[in-house]
Order: structure tokens, then sequence, then C-alpha cells
């Protein structure tokens, strides 16, 4: 008999949830960035381990904030639903900023949802805490309302997650998969090349930009020789973000142009021309169509 169950990752912006997901995933399902609200989507990582029978569906989500727009009050819709569908909620904290105000609220919330649903709370970073500071931030998550049990981990070094990986797989009911086992997550092969630029442009750019710019891809076509050809534009929302993502003489734009083909290359195991414009696109944030269209929801 195998089991199958959905883990809802819950957590302020930046903790690592995306990183985290990516570790256990074992792949680069999720974009990861130092910029907080880095994920828009709910993301799906698939996780099967045949030997043991058991398949995680690690449900990537926004980081809890308070909403400023139309774009982050959708994404924070979709948190909640998310939440209240999964069989195991993991809540994830910073280890080295320690728990605080943000994080309480949102175990409030997790036991509002769910008071049904197991709550894992995973303290973080742990490659930055030394042997003395990791046990007082464990006493701080086991304290939060409604936390059943806490690991220590650091989802960079992949330190603490066999243990944790082991206790989910007992959380999540018995059933069939619910993803082929060779799948390692359910974004369509175009979502996750637009995502792979925007991580580049999110990991090059500050300020108000992170946070203006989407990225849609137009086009895939493999040419005969093996190469690919990807067409895709940057949106920002003023010319004078546009200005900024060209940069001086062109220089900002080739640096993410050079990043994105190197990444996109990663992915799709071949050499790629990629074809990259930016477009203006005056409050794309609050377009409501649009970001139906996009998947934001
Ligand atoms: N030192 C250290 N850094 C980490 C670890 N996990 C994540 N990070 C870093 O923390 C930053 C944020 O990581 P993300 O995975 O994007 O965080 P997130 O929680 O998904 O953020 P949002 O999508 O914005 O909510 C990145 O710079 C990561 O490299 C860890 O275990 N140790
Ligand atoms: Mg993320």
């Amino acid at each position: 008999m195998t089991s199958s169950g959905f883990v809802g990752l819950a957590g302020r912006p930046n903790v690592g949830k995306s990183t985290l997901v990516n570790a256990l995933v074992g792949s680069h399902v999720a974009i990861v960035s130092v910029r907080p609200q880095t994920t828009r989507r709910a993301i799906r990582g698939v996780a099967t381990d045949l030997e043991a029978g058991r398949q995680l569906v690690l449900v990537d989500l926004p980081g809890v904030q308070r909403p400023r727009d139309e774009m982050t009050e959708r994404m924070q819709h979709r948190v909640e639903r998310e939440l209240a569908d999964s069989d195991v909620a993991l809540l994830v904290v910073n280890g080295e900023e320690g728990v605080g105000a943000g994080d309480r609220f949102i175990a409030r919330s997790l036991l509002a949802a769910g008071p049904q649903i197991p709550i894992i709370c995973v303290v973080n970073k742990a490659d930055r805490l030394g042997p003395n500071e990791m046990v007082p931030a464990l006493a701080d998550a086991a304290n939060l309302q409604g936390v059943d049990e806490v690991f220590p981990i650091s989802a960079r070094s992949g330190e603490g997650l066999p243990p944790l990986l082991e206790r989910l797989g007992e959380l999540i009911p018995e059933g069939p998969y619910m993803y082929p086992p060779e799948d390692s997550s359910d974004q369509s092969s175009e979502l996750l090349l637009a995502e792979l630029i925007r991580e580049q442009v999110l990991n090059r750019t500050r300020q108000e930009i992170p946070h203006s710019v989407e990225v849609s891809v137009l086009d895939v076509t493999p040419r005969e020789d093996g190469l690919v050809t990807v067409k895709a534009e940057i949106w920002a929302e003023t010319e004078s973000q546009k200005g900024i993502l060209i940069g001086k003489g062109g220089a900002k734009i080739g640096e993410i142009g050079t990043g994105a083909r190197r990444s996109l290359e990663r992915e799709l195991g071949s050499q790629v021309h990629l074809d990259l414009k930016i477009r203006v696109r005056r409050h794309w944030r609050r377009d409501e169509d649009l970001l139906d269209r996009l998947g934001i929801e």
C-alpha cells in the first residue's frame, strides 16, 4: 500500500520555504531569491520515494504578509485555501532571526484554518546558528500555539532533512500516488522557464524592481540542430523601471540575459538562444483579468 498527501508550507517571506521544497524534491522547481516575496503562485513540488512507497506533494506558497494590492491579496487568499486543504502544515521559521510576532500570527491562523491538521514547525537556517543558539530557538518554536513537533533543519545544506521526511511520510494518509512518480512539479514548462528568468531579475535588481517585474514566455521552439529558441518578455510597470532594467549601455539586461540563458540551458539540457524584450505594462499587478491569465489566483 502506498501513501500520498499534501504538505502545505507556511511562513513569513524569505524564511526559506522554496529552498526547502527544492531540497525535498531534489530539483530546482521553485525559484529562490534574497528578496522577500519571491513566490507568487502555489507550486506543487512532488517528492516520490518508490522504495518506501510514499509520495509527498509539497505545496510551496507565497510568504504570509499584509496584502498591499490586488496581487498580494490574491496570494494571501490562496495561502489560506491551500493550507486548509493540506494533510500536514509545515510552518517554516527563520532560526537566524528567531521566532517573532509574524510567526505567532501565522501559527494562530494555521490553527484556525484547519484545527485537525497536524502542524510541524521547522527551524530553518541551522547552518547560521551556533550550538547554543539552536536550543532556545527550538524552545520558542515548540511554544507556538498549535505546533505539534519541531525539527531543526538547514534547507541549504540538507542538514536535518532525512528525519523530517521520515516524519512527514508517517503523517500523510494511505492512498494511490496523485502525480506520476517521475514528475517533480505541476508547473507547465513555459511557466517554469518564465520563473527561472524572473529569478535572475530578482537576484540582480533592487528596491521596487523585483516586485514590479513579471516574465512571460511567448514561444519555445526546438530547432533541428538541437538548439532551443526561447522568446520571452520582461514586464516593468514604468518607463523608468524599464530604463533601470536595461542599464547603462544595456549592461543590466545583458547580465540578466546571460544568467537566464545559462539557467534555461541547465533546465532544458540543451543550448538556448534567448530572445528577451522589456515591455512596459502599467499597473499589471492590479489587472484582475491579467492576474487570472497569469495563474496568480
Ligand atoms: N543560510 C541559509 N540560507 C537559506 C537557507 N534556506 C534558504 N536560505 C536563503 O534565504 C533566502 C530566501 O529563500 P527562499 O527559499 O526564496 O525563501 P521563501 O520563504 O520561499 O521566500 P518567499 O517566496 O519570498 O516567501 C535565499 O537567499 C536563500 O538562499 C538555509 O537553510 N540557510
Ligand atoms: Mg518562496
